[in-house]
């Protein structure tokens, strides 16, 4: 099982330069908060300066192209995230899936870029309300995660983090509850060990996302098998995020 906590702030499309300053500041707090592992993803164009201004914290990206170059107008490769500066990528966020028609199979490619590009990779999976109120939560999670998962995923352990995020509870200010948290984080951890194995599958982190705030934080970070959160919104101001930090150590 991962040592520290794992936070990392998804800033979405939200962004410019003048956010430059909020990155600073969760650097600087982040220095006397060594018990906790910090990281940012924000949009591509600001990992390059947000890597410049941050010692402390990981800096990741939020996608990447699967192929290593070439005519594909507006994307970005695994590598070139790399070269900007980012640790990590995000993938398989349900608002890609959604908003971009991302499936599995393209997710789990991406994956595989990424590793071979050196990066971290952070992979989302999480079901509609459909599926929970059907009582077949647990089967899409694992059956999704199985599917976006790349053949070979190299030092697992260390490389990949799983995020749990259930699309409905995704900026709707109502975070799952920590029974449906801890239930879905435990059914995880038991795939990840069948398929890595024992050391790899509990060292595996398994974060949780949706709705994460400074108010509910502790209670979630504290779950059976949670090893930390993905926020959204909450991380958009420095003040936030640090508490959702705090709440964590
Ligand atoms: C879930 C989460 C961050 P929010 O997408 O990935 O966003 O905390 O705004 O629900």
């Amino acid at each position: 099982m991962a040592s520290r906590p794992f936070i990392v702030g998804n800033w979405k499309m939200h962004g410019t330069r003048a956010m430059l300053s909020e990155a600073r500041a969760i650097d600087r707090a982040a220095q006397r908060l060594m018990q906790v592992e910090i990281a940012l993803a924000p949009p591509f164009t600001l990992i390059h300066p947000v890597r410049r201004e941050a010692e402390q914290i990981g800096v990741g990206a939020q996608d990447c192209h699967p192929a290593d170059g070439g005519a594909h107008t507006g994307d970005i490769s695994a590598a070139m995230v790399a070269d900007a500066g980012a640790g990590f990528v995000i993938l398989g966020h349900s608002e890609r899936r959604e908003g971009h028609n991302e499936k599995d199979k393209l997710i789990a490619e991406k994956a595989a870029a990424a590793f071979d590009a050196g990066l971290k990779v952070i992979l989302c999976c999480g079901e509609p309300m459909e599926k929970r109120e059907a009582g077949k939560a647990v089967d899409h999670v694992l059956r999704q995660l199985k599917a976006s998962l790349p053949d070979n995923v190299p030092e697992a352990g260390e490389r990949l983090t799983v995020a749990y995020e259930p699309i409905w509870a995704i900026g709707s200010g109502e975070a799952a509850s920590i029974e449906d948290i801890v239930a879905m984080h435990s059914a995880i951890r038991e795939f990840l060990v069948k398929t890595f194995g024992e050391e790899d599958g509990t060292a595996i982190r398994i974060i949780y996302g949706g709705s994460v705030n400074p108010e509910n934080a502790a209670e979630i970070i504290a779950g059976d098998e949670v090893n930390g959160a993905l926020v959204g919104g909450a991380s958009l101001s420095a003040e936030s995020f640090m508490n959702i930090v705090l709440a964590a150590q």
